[in-house]
Parts: C-alpha cells; structure tokens; sequence
C-alpha cells in the first residue's frame, strides 16, 4: 500500500497550528535553528530488510499480521515508512533471506519509492538447504579451511548481489566463538578470521567500505571471535583503507562507555557505522532510546564533535542503520519510533554549546561541562525534528497517522494473516 497524499496533508494540517507553537517557542532561544532543521532534513537511517517482521527469542515467535512475505513487499514497507517520515530512504538487506532475483527490477521498484540500497549484510550464522559445510563451530574462523573457503564465497557472492543493487558496503557480523574453555585457539581462530576476511576484502570494489561488526557474547558464551572494538579494529587496521568497525549498540557488555569507543574509533578514521538499538542488559534489540536516551544522547554528541573535527558530513560520512527485532510491538511502529528517537538525540547534540563545552574542559570546570550537557539533552527538540519532516513532504506525527490510517489492518487484508517474512 501506498500513503496517499490527501490523507498526509489533511493530518498535517490539523496539527499545523500546534506545531507551529512548539516550534516558535523552542525555536526562539537556538541561534542556528534553520541549520539544525536543514541538517535533520538530510540525515536518513537505513532499514533492515530482516526488521520488518516480528522478531522472535530463542524461546519462540508470535507472528504478526501482515507481514511482507517478498523482498517487493519489504521493499513496499519501507516505503511506507519513508513516505511516513522522509527519514528512512535506504534499505539494508541481509542474504541469503533477502536474495533478489532480478537485481534491475528491484532497484526500479526501490527507486520507485525514493529509496536507495545501504549495506549488504552475509549470513554464516546460520546452515542453509544444501549448504556442503556447516558453521555449527563458525564460519571465517573455522579450523576446516574447506569452511572458510565456503564462507568467503558467500561473501563474496553477497558483495556481487550489492554491485547489482547499488550498495556500496558490506558488513560482515559473525557468529564465531565458543562456548568453553579450551575449546577453541584463541590466536589461530583471530589469524584464520582475518586471512578469510583479507580474501573477501580483495573482491571488494574500489569505491567500497568492508564493516566489520563485533559482539561481547552470544551465540556463543565463552569466547566470541570479533569479540570487541579492540579485536575489530586490530583487523580493520590489518585489511587496510577501506575496513572499517562497525557499532552495534546492543553488543556491549553493560555499562561499556560506548561514547568513548566511538570518539576514539573516530579518531583513528575507523569507525565506519553504525547499528541503532537499545537494551538494558544485552543485545535485547529494543526501540533506540527506549531505555536509555541519554546514552544515545551522548553518543551522537562525541559523532558530531568528532566527525567535525575530520570534517566528516553527517548525513554521509557514516553508515547510519537500525539494526532490531520486534516482538512485541508492530515492526513499522518501532522502526518509526527508532527513527524519530536517533533523530531527536541528533538534534541534541547539534545543540551542545561547542565553545563553551571546551571552556569548561580547559577550567576543569566540571558543573558547567554538565550544565551545558543536559541543557542539550532538556531541550524538548521534537518541534525541530518535525518541522525537518514537514519541508521534506513527511508527517508531523507519522505513528499518529499509521495509526489514524489503520495501516496494519490494510496490510492484513492485502497479505493475509499468515504471511510471514523472512529474518530474525
Ligand atoms: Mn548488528
């Protein structure tokens, strides 16, 4: 389905008077409020493919209604989305789930809705139909080089389905690991990950970025290969100029100080994305900010200081990706949510006195430095994030209108109840 354009200005203009307030009343003590809403305009977040149908534990799924049942139908959601919130124009898709069949015509029909394809993400976590090896003990780590022999071609076949599509990075998450000590050598597995990782790397095109994420734990609860932003930035440095480590917020261990990791990943010209979630003890793949807004907050306070300070743009320098499981709430609801949550600890963080932050720190002086923090992080910035959505043709309230449209109950009766999509 489609957002149809009467509905869209309809809803917004019920609700213009009301933003306009907000926005005259926030608007009036922020110097550069037209170059934070400009900033917002372009500043998008890519979608996974693998989000947009209800995720499940390890202990079961309760399937949703509606659900895109086709890489066209996980093509048409985003573009609902965008469409709701002109924010979400990229779509990130995982193989083998989400294998296009004819590469042109998917990209006409993304193309179609304004959107563009980001990452490419491989799948050696799982065994699929037919598969000669199984990464029951890991992929590009494997000791059978016959394993990573096959894991490296299915990198290599995914970066091919990219070339077609248009992306221009690929990212590589690995399951590798082990469960118990003395199971695994902990340096060879390291030497045989980045000699697999050295081969995917030479089929990479010239113009593209290698990602390589990392985990603390899970699958495994031992040991995890690419384990931290340490081990991923060992082989980031090892492959070369165009590998990069990727953060994923949601595999940390509790409390890691995750602004830090990005300042310094930032510093060294190494941090290449980034996946958006929130968790309040793992990788729980919650809505971003939903627990913790003010470590998101100071998260995109140390990306802005610090891709200012190598001159990075926003809206392009980084990979910016949603990388989350719905289970319980409606997948399009939460990957709106998530949206608008990155986008409000944004524009916080474009609100953060720079000037006056380095005062403090040349004072040591530690009130005003928090003073001038939380000042940002109080300013209610939804009015500016709004009146970015507005220029740009999107809703002033776009879970208010999915909700207004009744847009799940459209979808239930165009795909049916029992249409489930492919991911996690
Ligand atoms: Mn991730």
């Amino acid at each position: 389905m489609k957002l149809d354009k009467q509905s869209l200005e309809q809803h917004n203009e019920k609700l213009a008077a009301k933003h306009r307030r907000a926005l005259t009343y926030v608007a009036e003590d922020i110097a550069h409020a037209e170059d934070v809403i400009s900033k917002l305009e372009r500043f998008q977040i890519a979608i996974p493919s693998w989000a947009l149908g209800t995720g499940g534990t390890r202990f079961g799924r309760f399937s949703g209604k509606g659900e895109p049942g086709s890489l066209e139908q996980k093509i048409e959601d985003v573009g609902l989305l965008h469409a709701l919130n002109r924010s979400s124009g990229a779509i990130s898709l995982h193989i083998p789930w989400d294998i296009p069949q004819d590469a042109a015509k998917i990209k006409t029909l993304a193309a179609s809705y304004g959107l563009v394809f980001d990452a490419v993400n491989s799948n050696t976590f799982q065994d699929q139909p037919g598969q000669a090896h199984s990464y029951k003990f890991g992929s590009l780590h494997h000791v059978d080089p016959n394993v990573r022999r096959q894991a490296v071609a299915h990198n290599i076949e995914v970066i091919n389905h990219g070339v077609a599509l248009g992306s221009k990075a690929l990212t590589v998450w690995l399951a590798d690991g082990s469960s118990f000590p003395g199971q695994l050598n902990f340096r060879e597995a390291f030497q045989n990950t980045l000699e697999s990782l050295k081969e995917i790397y030479a089929h990479l095109p010239e113009d593209w970025k290698l990602f390589v994420e990392y985990k603390a734990f899970e699958p495994f609860f031992y040991s995890t290969t690419i384990g931290d932003w340490g081990q991923s930035l060992l082989l980031a440095n090892k492959l070369g100029p165009q590998a990069y480590t990727l953060v994923d917020l949601g595999h940390h261990l509790p409390n890691a100080n995750i602004e830090q990791i990005v300042s310094l990943l930032l510093m060294e010209g190494k941090l290449g994305g980034f996946h958006f979630n929130d968790s309040k003890y793992a990788d729980d793949d919650l809505t971003a900010g939903s627990i913790k807004p003010y470590q998101l907050f100071l998260i995109f306070n140390e990306l802005v200081e610090g891709m200012d300070a190598r001159g990075l743009d926003h809206a392009t320098g980084l990979g910016w990706m949603i990388d989350a499981s719905h289970n319980l709430k409606d997948p399009l609801v939460d990957l709106l949510q998530s949206v608008e949550a990155i986008k409000i600890a944004y524009a916080q963080a474009l609100l953060v006195d720079r000037v006056a932050l380095k005062e403090a720190q040349r004072n040591n002086d530690v009130v005003r430095a928090q003073e001038i923090l939380q000042h940002a992080f109080r300013t209610d910035v939804r009015p500016l994030v709004a009146e970015a959505r507005l220029r740009q043709g999107a809703a002033l309230d776009p879970v208010g209108l999915f909700r207004a449209l009744d847009m799940r109950a459209k979808l239930i009766d165009e795909r049916g109840s029992a249409s489930v999509a492919t991911g996690l």
